[in-house]
This record gives C-alpha cells, structure tokens and sequence, in this order.
C-alpha cells in the first residue's frame, strides 16, 4: 500500500494532511481502488471520479456526528476506504466481506443501506428536519449524480426542500454521465453549460462564490445576487434551482481538491439549504475507463496490459440477457410495431443491439421506471408493442403505474424483467425476490419465467402475441447447458400451461419449478433416481394462471415441491398453495378480494364480494363442516 494511505484509518487521520498532501493521497486512493476492482470487480468508473469529492466532504465535516447521504451509493468506495473499511476491500462484495453500497452496519459513517436512485434529497430532508425537532445542529450533506438528480423521486424532494429551515447541502457530482450518457431535458441542458465553460471559468466561479459568500449580516440571496453579477454565463445552470427557490453555487471543478475545502468550509456555515454543483470525470485517471465509462461502470475482475483491459474471469457462455436481446432485434426485425423501452440499463438489459439496430424505436427514458412504463402503456394504447425491459428491483418502482394504467386497462406491455431472483455481489438492494409478488396481485397479469434459451424464445414469442400484459421474470446467469433431456420445453408457450418435463408413473413426488430453477430440479431427479426414488418434474411456465393440473398435483402425490429463485412470501409457491388450499383433507378457505379489479359499488357490497361479511363466514363454516362429514 501506498505511504500516505497507510497512515488513514479515520478521517481524523486525513485532517492532519497538508492540501498537498491530500492531491498525493488521492492518487494513491485511485490506484488502491483500481486494484482493488480489478481482483474483486465492483462500480469502478463512478468511484474513480469522486475521490477528491469524497475527501475535501472529510476533510471539512466530521461524519460521525454529520450525515453523509449518498445517492445510489455505488461511489462510496474513498468514504469506505478513509472510514476504517481499507483492509476489507479485498473482500469487496464476497461472502462476510464489506458491501459495494453504504450500509450502517459497517460502519456509523454510513447511514442508509442504498442501492437505488434519487433517494438521497428526500432522506436528507428527513434528517435535517430530525435534527430541527431534537434540537441538533449536525450538518447534512446529500451527494447525488446528475443522472439521479433527475429521477422523479429526487425532482419531488426539490420540490420540498423549503421545508427545511436550516443547513441541508446538496452536491450535485455531474460527469455528465448515467451508466451511458445521461438522458433528457435537464441532462441536454446540463451538457450545454459544461460545453460552455473553460476551466479558467471554473476557477473564476469557485473564487467568486468564496469572495461573495454571506457573512454574518449578509443573506443568501444577497450572496448569490453578488456572484451572479460577477459571472456572466450564456447558459445558467442555476436557473433550474432558482425556480425551485433553491440558492445555487457552481459549476466548480471536482477535481481541484484544495477549492472544495474552502467551498465545503464556507457553505457549510449557511443557514440554508444550498446546492454546490460539481464537475467530476467518471472513470478519472485509468485511460480505459476515462474512455468508455459505461464498460467499467460496474464490472468484473479483470487484468491491466497497459492501456489494455481482459476479463480476469473466463465470461464464455451466453446469458438471459444476451438471448433475450438478440431475440427481441430478430422479432422487432418482422414485426415494426415493437418498441423497446428502458430506464437507464440499455448494456445491462440487453438492449445494445436493438439500439443499434432501430434506434427510432428505441427509447432509454434515464433513472424514470415511472415513466417508462406509463409511456410503454400509452404505446399500447395506440397499437404498438411496447416491450419494458428493467431489472426486477427497480421495476418495484413502477408498481403504482403497472397496476393502474397497465393491468387495469388491460393493455399489451410486454415486461422483460431481468435480474429476477438473487443477484450475488450487489446484494439486498439489488435482488430481484418482490417482483412475483407484487405483479401477481394485479388482475389481467401473466406472469411467465422461462427455463432456458429456447424458453425465453418461447415466451418473447407468446407474450408479444398475447392480448394482455405479460411479465418475462429471468435471472442474472448464463443460460443452462443441453445436459438434460427438456424436449418438452421446446412446446410452445400456451396461457397458464404447464410443461412436464419429466414422468414415471412410479412417482411419488412431483418437483414443480418455476422459471430457470428447472435445472435444479433436474439435477434433483436425477440424484434422487440415483437412490432409486422416482420423481417427476414439471416446468411450471406461469405463476399466473397457475396450471389447475398443477393445483390437483397434491391428490395424485405423496407430496409437491415447489421451487423458485423469489422470496417464499407471495411467490409461486404461496400462489400454489393458495389455490390447492382448499382441496386439503382439512381444507383453509381464504375469504378476501378476488383478482379483479372492482367497479364502485357500496363498501359492503364490495366487501361481499370477497366474501367478508358474517353470513358468508357462517355459510362457509357450514359447508366445510358438512363436507368434513
Ligand atoms: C431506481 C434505480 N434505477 C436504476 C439504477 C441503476 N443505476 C445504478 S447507478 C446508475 C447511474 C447513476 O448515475 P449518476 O447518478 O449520474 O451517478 P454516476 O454513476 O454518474 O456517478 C444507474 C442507472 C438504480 N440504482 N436505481
């Protein structure tokens, strides 16, 4: 390790460090980061480019009693590494090592485990009006990227930032960057501001702010008034703030480590919140990612040869997402009304090709589910196909939109949901165990999750066929090798039809696996015939309808097994075991709402509906003792 890291263990110890001295720890910090990622992988462009950031916020607040919320929270590897985490970074995002996000249970620097955009203003807010109310006066500090600022959820904390009265300081780490290029409006006005400034009027506006910036006695608008008189800009990118009623300071250049103190310092005294609006480079100094940032915006381990990059790890094999975007350009090739749609993940869903490909019939709508899925349903509407392609976790985002302006109206979004099941090295924030849930729930909704390569052909096929909403679940993995024999799964999909992949009338068991679990299940069989034990196995294709064969399985077994990559809760097996709950011996009958959306009525007609009202509850006690003999 290099010498000057090797004395940081706090950011106590960066307080003893000259400004100099700081410029050299960063370097070191760069090239700790880059081996680092290089062994374990991890968010490597994003962390290159905040580190004198990450070191003038220490340098200036004292984060164990101040807070640090970070936005996302993929580029907090300098606040780990400073904050007593630098020796656990050979165990970055493996089993019992340190996490790639915050997570308060590491350390008490961190504050909210994150993982998803654009929730950094709002907590913030949240804090700084906790800190009001129990008569604190630690700082609060949000660090938020220029494509998470945009997100809605962030737009709508702006919003209400004037309901904090005190300090609350947002820093804005633009790099003009998402994963790929930052989308929209905001981000194209964004880029022409940058576009329009040297870095000679970088410097000029970081020594205007400091020289106007409120002394006692002076107000914040008074201040600002002053540095905007002495800055003449073509494009302001305070405007945008200012309507908001937010003082705006910037743009300054992130990298000039010895400014962000002093800037740090003197906002840090307002009274007020504040945005500082930063300019960083992602993927600073590793030429590869300087160059193409959306490569080593998360990646695996890899080997340096000079300005060369490989793979450390033998990649070979195709995944999900590799056939489910080359099938998707093949289909949208004979069929010009499938649109695709992503928010932000145009590499990580696939979608590179088709955006090559058609590119006026490609939309990336930025950090925005939200939007992506309401624009999908108006597509719909007019008689395209739109296809959504976002991870399961995020798509939790848009659970509001599905329902209301998808399933209610029953219209034909295809949802291609990527990552659904665990994930590995990302962790809690990143699994995709919710989307089986809360899709299920939703009247008119089919939900399929192909086993295999041919599967997902299958049911890319069947879901842009189909007349009603259809969600495509499949995981972050390579498509399962020819090892068993699945002839069956090459039938094509047919609404809430099982396939059985494998049957001996000798069975006692029935293996039913939903989605690319099948090969377990597989496996299972085949260990278990090993022992002499017969079992069948069945690929259950949709979780909803769920195949009534499936749900008549416990007459014919001596027991079902259910499998799926989701959280047990609300998955496919409690949807199996709802349904096959009333044919027990001992049955449990489930009064509630039905899965229908219900038109007005009275509340207690409603309610009847699902059978909740004490003549019902009477009626069925009744039946169940009758037919219980
Ligand atoms: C709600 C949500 N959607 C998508 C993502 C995936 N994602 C992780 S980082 C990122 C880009 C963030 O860009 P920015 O905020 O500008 O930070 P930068 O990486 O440029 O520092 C995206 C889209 C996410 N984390 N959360």
């Amino acid at each position: 390790m290099s010498k000057l890291l090797e004395q940081i263990d706090s950011p106590d110890d960066l307080k003893k460090l000259s400004v100099h001295q700081l410029k050299l720890l960063a370097g070191e910090i760069r090239q700790f980061i880059l081996a680092s990622v290089s062994k374990t992988g991890g968010h490597l462009a994003s962390n290159l480019g905040a580190v004198e950031l990450t070191l003038a916020l220490h340098y200036v607040f004292d984060f164990k009693a101040d807070k640090l919320l970070w936005d996302v929270g993929h580029q907090c590897y300098t606040h780990k590494i400073i904050t007593g985490r630098k020796a656990d970074f050979a165990r970055l995002r493996k089993r019992d090592g340190i996490s790639g996000f915050p997570n308060p249970d590491e350390s008490i620097h961190d504050q909210f485990a994150v993982g998803h955009a654009g929730t950094s203003i709002a907590t913030a807010i949240g804090m700084a009006i906790g800190q009001l109310r129990s008569g604190r006066d630690d700082k609060i500090v949000a660090l938020v990227g220029d494509a998470s600022i945009v997100n809605g959820l962030s737009f709508e904390a702006l919003n209400n930032l004037g309901l904090v009265k005190r300090q609350l300081l947002i820093v804005l780490n633009d790099n003009s960057m998402a994963i790929d290029a930052t989308q929209g409006a905001v981000a194209k006005y964004f880029s022409k501001v940058r576009l329009s400034q040297t870095y000679e009027d970088l410097r000029k506006t970081t020594r205007n702010i400091l020289e106007h910036m409120p002394i006692i006695g002076k107000s914040v608008d008074e201040a600002i008034e002053r540095i905007k008189k002495s800055i003449r800009m073509v494009f302001p990118a305070s405007q945008m703030f200012e309507s908001l009623n937010i003082p705006y300071f910037g743009p300054v250049d992130g990298h000039d480590i010895e400014s962000l103190i002093q800037l740090f310092e003197a906002l840090s005294h307002l009274n007020h919140p504040a945005i500082l609006h930063v300019y960083t480079t992602k993927g600073k100094g590793f030429r590869p990612a300087d160059l193409v940032p959306s490569k080593f915006h998360s990646t695996g381990p890899f080997q340096i040869n000079g300005d060369e990059v490989e793979p450390a790890t033998d990649a070979s094999g195709r995944s999900f997402t590799d056939v489910f975007g080359q099938h998707l350009t093949e289909l949208a090739e004979k069929d010009n009304r499938i649109i695709a749609i992503t928010s932000a993940m145009c590499d990580g869903t696939g979608l590179a090709e088709f955006r090559k490909r058609f590119a006026d019939r490609f939309y990336d709508v930025g950090i925005a589910e939200t939007v992506a899925v309401d624009i999908a349903a108006g597509l719909a509407k007019s008689g395209l196909k739109p296809v959504v392609c976002i991870y399961s976790t995020f798509l939790q985002r848009s659970f509001d939109q599905i329902c209301q302006e998808v399933a209610m109206q029953n219209l034909p979004v295809v949802f291609c949901i990527d990552r659904a099941g665990v994930v590995g090295s990302d962790g809690p924030t990143h699994h995709g165990l919710m989307d089986i849930g809360f899709l299920r729930m939703m009247p008119n909704m089919v939900l399929t999750a192909p086993a295999d390569e041919g599967e997902l052909k299958l049911a890319l096929e069947f879901a842009l066929a189909e007349d009603k909403p259809v969600c495509l679940r499949y995981p972050r993995d390579l498509v399962p090798s020819n090892e068993f024999d699945r002839s069956a799964c090459a039938e094509p999909f047919e609404l809430g039809r099982a396939v059985f992949v494998r049957s001996s009338p000798d069975s006692a068991i029935a293996i039913v696996a939903y989605g690319s679990v099948l090969t377990e299940a597989l496996k299972a069989a085949q260990l278990l015939e090993q022992d002499g034990i017969d079992v069948d196995v069945i690929n259950a294709r949709f979780a909803a309808p769920v195949d009534e064969r499936i749900i008549s399985l416990p007459s014919r077994y001596k027991g079902i097994i259910t499998v799926e990559d989701h959280r047990l809760a609300c998955g496919f097996g409690s949807a199996v075991l709802e349904a096959a709950a009333v044919t027990l011996p001992r049955p449990i009958i489930a009064l509630g709402m039905p899965r229908t959306f219900l038109k007005h009525d009275s509340r207690n007609a409603q309610l009847m509906q699902g059978g909740i009202n004490a003549d019902r509850i009477v009626q069925t006690a009744k039946k169940m003792l009758s037919s219980a003999g």
